[in-house]
């Protein structure tokens, strides 16, 4: 280790006093004039990680859907993968050291994780549109740099570009080329593929508008219209060129408010989407010729491509295990819907990207989403092998045709993880293919009334949960407690957590009307708030 340029490094980026971090489910994240020593010891840790894995690793600088002046960093493993937990506790390590003790917390990880020092370490880095991120990802460089690792610095891309490329690198170019053009290039050839087959059965052309959140999605869809089939117009709003990043529009803001972003002009049964401020997440809405709002969440996606998928694997003619995952935040009537309607397994698990990811990889064809937008689809090697195996050998027609349409999707999906852009193209090829409208999409189910609330504690970790977080564990009694809040009203469920990215316990609760479930919510977060050490003024009600 070059000790005098760690030093000298560090001293340019040096730790606030007092400032701990903590590696979350989103990787750091804070007010961007905090982390600037982060960035710095994550472009470390990722030349370390590199090492450790024989493998290219990527570092991330964004904090997604949070206010502009925020920002946040993760690093992606080798398979484009979310970091392996047992190196989130290094991260948080690495980022809480005093300056003079970097050295030697890096020896100490050296040790703890058999990295060979002599090695060579590969880095790929990309970052978000934020004013403060192209400084932020000098830190990174200069992280990796200090320890003598070697970076590639793709620039402004979105998150689920950077997996993608790490996974391309990672794989000898079996998942495709490690640059934009090929994301493009792979994405636009399976997407035209599929809008053929739809527009020879006499589908109109499809048109789409797009929120951007002010962020890098409008950027990377510029550079992709090339690429597009004519038969799909999308146009973009909120590009970044007039209002902030995420205020007042993007996915989050759609999802959690229940009404249409800033900056989007809607006419009644008009197509609409927004991305998040980096493109990983998408919500699709309409508005009625009454001129009602109809959000249709990730847990209406993943209805969509379930079903979608289940007729193609049938028409192949192929017993592959398909099933879907979600989190407790998952609408209950959608969960019902898989189950009773489209017969598909269904598993909760707790919230966060990669628990998702990890039971959706035990089926052949694992299907996850989060309510908020975020998912994607899953292929075992075997399955895919064997469709590809049929696209190009099956004698029997319409089982052919089945299973290339099955390729295409293979190739359209981005299966490092959930992508705006990709699962955009994989909806639009859908319902083309379906002939299917957004209402009528929307049709498929009713979800149950529910609401979401925050409440505020002293310490939100006296909250422990269990059962995918679908029950608490501690404190004591605030289960018995929300079990008999449940049992007042009908079709109801209720639960509590920490959240992961905010100082706050958010509680959930599904009922047969708004008003129950508003009731509910507001009883339940009474109850966080007298058992668990509420702060400040009682939650009110709603
Ligand atoms: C992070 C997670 C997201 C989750 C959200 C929950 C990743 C990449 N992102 O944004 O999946 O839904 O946190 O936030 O894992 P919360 O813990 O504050 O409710
Ligand atoms: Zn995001």
């Amino acid at each position: 280790m070059d000790v005098e340029g760690l030093k000298k490094y560090s001293a340019l980026h040096p730790k606030p006093a007092g400032l701990t971090l903590q590696y979350g489910t989103a990787g750091f994240r804070s007010k961007a004039q905090q982390l600037e020593h982060v960035m710095f010891r994550m472009g470390m840790l990722a030349a370390l990680r590199s090492r450790a894995t024989g493998a290219t690793i990527g570092v991330m600088v964004t904090a997604s859907h949070n206010p502009e002046e925020d920002n946040g960093v993760k690093l992606v493993d080798p398979l484009g993968e979310m970091l392996h937990p047992s190196w989130e506790e290094y991260a948080t390590q690495l980022a809480n050291a005093e300056d003079q003790e970097l050295q030697k917390i890096v020896t100490e990880i050296c040790q703890k994780a058999a990295v060979n020092q002599q090695k060579d370490a590969s880095v790929f880095i990309g970052r978000d549109t934020r004013p403060s991120s192209k400084e932020l990802s000098q830190a990174v460089i200069d992280g990796i740099s200090v320890l003598g690792g070697q970076y590639h610095d793709y620039g402004l891309v979105t998150t689920p570009q950077l997996h993608y490329v790490v996974c391309c690198q990672n794989t000898q170019g079996q998942y495709g080329k490690p640059t934009l053009e090929g994301y493009y290039q792979k994405l636009s050839k399976a997407f035209t593929e599929l809008i053929k087959k739809s527009l020879s059965s006499g589908e109109a052309q499809r048109q789409l508008k797009i929120d951007c959140a002010n962020g890098i999605g409008a950027l990377k869809l510029a550079e992709m219209e090339t690429y597009f089939p004519k038969e799909v117009q999308i146009q973009v709003y909120n590009d970044g060129t007039k209002e902030k990043l995420n205020h007042l529009c993007g996915a989050d803001f759609v999802k959690v408010h229940q009404k249409p972003p800033k900056g989007l002009d809607m006419k009644p049964n008009e197509s609409c989407c927004s991305f998040d401020g980096d493109a990983d997440r998408i919500v699709y809405y309409y508005k009625d010729t009454a001129g009602h709002f109809h959000l249709i969440d990730g847990d209406k996606i993943a209805t969509l491509i379930s079903i979608f998928l289940k007729e193609l694997l049938a028409k192949v003619g192929q017993t592959l295990k398909m099933a879907v995952v979600q989190t407790a935040y998952a609408n209950g009537s959608s969960t019902r819907y898989l189950e009773e309607t489209v017969q598909v397994p269904v598993y909760c698990v707790k919230t966060g990207v990669k628990h998702l990811h990890h039971k959706a990889q035990e089926f052949d064809v694992g299907i996850y989403f989060e309510a908020n937008g975020h998912g994607t689809v899953l292929f075992s090697k075997a399955a895919e092998n064997t469709i590809r195996q049929l696209a190009k050998e099956e004698k029997d027609d319409a089982k052919r045709e089945a299973a290339k349409v099955l390729e295409n999707m293979i190739d359209l999906i981005n299966q490092t993880v959930g992508d705006a852009i990709s699962d955009m193209l994989v909806i639009e090829a859908i319902l083309a293919l379906k002939g299917l409208t957004l209402q009528q999409w929307d049709a498929l189910y009713t979800d149950f009334p529910s609401r979401l609330l925050k409440v505020q504690v002293a310490d939100r970790q006296v909250i422990d949960t269990t059962d995918a977080e679908r029950r608490a564990v501690t404190p004591p009694g605030l289960q018995e407690k929300i079990d008999a809040l449940v049992k007042k009203y009908k079709l109801s469920r209720a639960f509590v957590r920490p959240s992961g990215t905010e100082d706050v316990v958010r509680v959930y609760a599904e009922a047969d009307t708004q008003e129950n479930a508003d009731a509910l919510a507001h009883e339940v977060s009474l109850a966080v708030y007298h058992l668990a050490g509420g702060k400040g003024a009682p939650p009110q009600p709603i």
